[in-house]
C-alpha cells in the first residue's frame, strides 16, 4: 500500500498499527496461489481455512469463545476488510462472511449458542451465512415473508425463500429471518440459527454475479427449527438484523477503500512508466487531476469509514448514522476510483487478468448489499431529522425568550 499514512491517525491504537504491519504482509504472501476465480465454492472453503489457520478470523467472534477481544472490535474488522480486499476480493468476501453470518449471535445469542457456533467460525472450521434477503423483500425487510409457526412446545416450522445469500451452498450454518407475527412489519419477525443439514433446507439455485463468489437461492421446506437456536427474544429479528448491519455497514466501506487503494496505486504505478507524448503519462495535467481526485477521495472515505469504527468502538449503542455514510461514500467513491483507474490503463483496464479490471467488477456490487446506497440515504436522512426533532423539543423547553419579543 502506497499511502498507509492513515494508521498514524487518531482513531486507531498501537495494538491497531501493529495488526496491520502483521495482517499487510500475510496477505501479500498467503494469498498467492490460494484463489482460483474458476472454482469459488473451493477457493472459499480454503479461504475460510487459511484465514482460520493463521488466526485472522479471531477478529470475527469474541476472546471468550476463541477471539481476539472481548467484543467486536469495528476497527479491526475495519483494517482486516481494507487490507485484505486490497489483495484479493474472495479474501475479504471469506472474512466479511464469518462475521457478517454469526454477528447476531455474537451481539444477542445466548451462552450455548455463542459455545456452539462460534469457536469453530473462529477456527475456520465452520462456515457462516446471513439470510435476510427475499425475492420481494431486500431493501424492505420489514416486509419479508418467510415464516416460523410453533410446531409443538419447543419447536418453529420454517417456510419460504431466501436469495442473495452469499455463502449459500457452502454454509454450514445460517442465520435466518423469518415472520412469527407478535406484531405487524418491523416488530413480528424473529431471528433463528438454521444448520445447513436440517431437513426441509435445500438450494434451490445458485446465482452468477459479475464478481463470482458463493451466492445461492435457498428454500425453507418445513424445516423443523428448535426454539433454542432462536436468536434473542420473539420479534427481536428487526432490531437484531439492523444492529448487526450497523456494525457491518462500515467493513463494506472499509472493503470499497481496499479496491481503491488499489486501484490508486496501480494507476500511480502505471502512469509513472507508461510514456505517451514523449513523456510519461503522469506529467499531463488530466492525469493528475484524476489522480488528485482518487487520493481525496480515498481519505475522506477512510475518514468517514474509520470514524463509524472508533465511534461504535468508543462505546455508542447505536452508530446507524455514521455507517450508513460510511457505507454509502466509500462504495459510490471507489466505484468512481476505480473507473478513473480503468480510464488511465485504456485497453489495459478492460483486460482480463489485469488487477483494474477485477477491481472494476468486484466494487460495483459493494453499493447494493447490505443496504443499497438509496437505502443508506433514507437512513442518514431519518437520523437526522430525528435529531431535528430532538433539537427542537430541547429549544422549546429551555425557551427563555421575553413573550413580548416571540410576536
Ligand atoms: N438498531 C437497532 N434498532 C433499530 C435500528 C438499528 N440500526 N434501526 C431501526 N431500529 C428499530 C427502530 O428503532 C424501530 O423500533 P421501534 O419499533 O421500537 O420504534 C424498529 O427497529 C423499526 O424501525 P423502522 O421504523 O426504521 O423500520 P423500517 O421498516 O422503516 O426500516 C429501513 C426501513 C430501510 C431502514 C430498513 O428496512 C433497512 O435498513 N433496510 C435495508 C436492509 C438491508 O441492508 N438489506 C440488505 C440485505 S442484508 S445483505
Amino acid at each position: 500500500m502506497i499511502d498507509a499514512s492513515f494508521l498514524a491517525w487518531p482513531f486507531f491504537e498501537d495494538r491497531h498499527r501493529e495488526y496491520a504491519a502483521r495482517l499487510g504482509p500475510w496477505a501479500e504472501t498467503a494469498l498467492q496461489g490460494a484463489v482460483d476465480h474458476h472454482d469459488v465454492d473451493g477457493t472459499c472453503r480454503g479461504l475460510v481455512r487459511l484465514l482460520g489457520l493463521d488466526g485472522w478470523l479471531k477478529a470475527v467472534v469474541p476472546e471468550a469463545y476463541g477471539g481476539l477481544f472481548p467484543a467486536f472490535d469495528v476497527r479491526t474488522l475495519c483494517l482486516t476488510r481494507e487490507i485484505l480486499a486490497y489483495q484479493e476480493g474472495l479474501a475479504d468476501f471469506a472474512f466479511a462472511m464469518q462475521g457478517l453470518g454469526t454477528g447476531p449471535i455474537t451481539l444477542f445469542g445466548s451462552e450455548e449458542q455463542k459455545r456452539r457456533y462460534l469457536p469453530r467460525v473462529a477456527g475456520g472450521e465452520a462456515i457462516a451465512a446471513f439470510a435476510l434477503s427475499e425475492p420481494e423483500a431486500g431493501s424492505d425487510v420489514a416486509a419479508l415473508s418467510t415464516t416460523a409457526t410453533p410446531d409443538g412446545p419447543d419447536h418453529v416450522r420454517l417456510d419460504g425463500v431466501k436469495t442473495w445469500i452469499s455463502n449459500g451452498g457452502i454454509a454450514d450454518h445460517y442465520v435466518v429471518f423469518a415472520r412469527t407475527g407478535e406484531a405487524p412489519g418491523a416488530r413480528g419477525l424473529s431471528a433463528f440459527i438454521v444448520d445447513a443439514d436440517t431437513a426441509g433446507l435445500s438450494v434451490e439455485a445458485r446465482i452468477e454475479v459479475i464478481a463470482p463468489h458463493p451466492l445461492a437461492t435457498l428454500r425453507f421446506s418445513g424445516c423443523r427449527i428448535p426454539l433454542s437456536r432462536r436468536i434473542g427474544g420473539g420479534g427481536e429479528g428487526f432490531k437484531i438484523a439492523m444492529a448487526t448491519l450497523d456494525v457491518f455497514r462500515s467493513t463494506v466501506g472499509a472493503a470499497a477503500l481496499g479496491f481503491a487503494r488499489r486501484a490508486m496505486d496501480d494507476a500511480l504505478r502505471h502512469s509513472s512508466t507508461r510514456r505517451l507524448f514523449g513523456a510519461p503519462l503522469s506529467d499531463l495535467q488530466l492525469t493528475q487531476a484524476a489522480l488528485a481526485d482518487m487520493a481525496t477521495g480515498i481519505d475522506s472515505a477512510a475518514l468517514l469509514v474509520y470514524r463509524s469504527a472508533w465511534t461504535k468502538d468508543g462505546g455508542a449503542a447505536r452508530v446507524t448514522r455514521e455507517a450508513a455514510m460510511a457505507k454509502m461514500y466509500a462504495t459510490e467513491t471507489a466505484q468512481e476510483i476505480v473507473d478513473k483507474a480503468v480510464q488511465m490503463m485504456g485497453g489495459l483496464g478492460v483486460t482480463r487478468g489485469v488487477k483494474a479490471e477485477e477491481l472494476y467488477r468486484d466494487v460495483r456490487a459493494l453499493r447494493i448489499y447490505e443496504g443499497a446506497t438509496e437505502v443508506q440515504k433514507i437512513v442518514i436522512a431519518r437520523e437526522m431529522l430525528k435529531m431535528a426533532v430532538t433539537s427542537a423539543s430541547r429549544t422549546n423547553t429551555t425557551d427563555n425568550t421575553p413573550a413580548t419579543s416571540k410576536a
